[in-house]
């Protein structure tokens, strides 16, 4: 069976995992320690999740890793690409990451399971964010900037099974954010939104962050 190496806060790594979830294709998720460079670097040369181990080759790269599950046998990303939705996730995805760092090094992740794996995340994702104090000191402004944005995305949103009507790449991208964004306490959702990303996730098999959303 192919192995994926994965953090669970990473949204490459749901990107990839997304593929196997609507393909039906089983795989094995290992989630690494965030401060364990020697894996990733022993198996493609940098530190770097997802990996995909398959037939003993390891493989970065998260849309590489959906091209080559959703190229066998049918594929299931068929569907044309809106630049709406890119144009959308590009107003956005700054504030939403800015954000999302310091909830992360604060949620119960797998691969924060150790105080060192959480300090490590800590110490350099501050270095290329902001002191996470001050973003979560300012975060109210945040959580409604990011719901006006999100309140932009309904009308894009032409299925609850797939943002275009037709699952495409726009999926992967799309699920991986509202994924990130689930973790964030407060962003309200409009319907269309708030049923798509209920039915990716299921269709996917990855539940989203808003048990324990901060
Ligand atoms: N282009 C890569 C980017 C992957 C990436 O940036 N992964 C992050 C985790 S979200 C990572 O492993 N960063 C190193 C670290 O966290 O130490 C892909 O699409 O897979």
């Amino acid at each position: 069976m192919d192995t994926l190496y994965v953090y669970e806060h990473c949204p490459f790594c749901i990107k990839a995992r997304m593929i196997f979830g609507l393909k039906g294709s089983p795989v094995q998720l290992v989630v690494l320690m965030n401060d364990d460079e020697q894996a990733p670097v022993d198996m493609v040369g940098r530190k770097v999740v997802p990996i995909l181990q398959t037939g003993g080759q390891f493989m970065p790269e998260s849309l590489d890793i959906v091209a080559l599950i959703d190229g066998r046998g049918a594929p299931v990303l068929t569907g044309a690409r809106n630049a709406a939705v890119a144009a959308w996730m590009d107003r956005g995805r700054g504030l939403l990451y800015r954000e999302f760092l310091p909830r992360a090094a604060m949620a119960p992740f797998p691969e924060f399971a150790t105080t060192a794996a959480r300090a490590y995340f800590l110490t350099h994702k501050e270095k290329s964010s902001a002191p996470f104090v001050t973003v979560l000191e300012n975060s109210e402004e945040a959580v409604a900037a990011l719901t006006a944005w999100v309140q932009e995305l309904a009308p894009l949103v032409q299925s609850p099974n797939a943002v275009n009507g037709v699952l495409s790449y726009d999926d992967i991208d799309l699920f991986a954010a509202l994924h990130s964004l689930s973790l964030i306490r407060g962003v309200q959702y409009p319907a269309s939104v708030q049923t798509y990303r209920q039915t990716l996730s299921k269709l996917c098999g990855i539940p989203l962050l808003d048990p324990v959303a901060i």
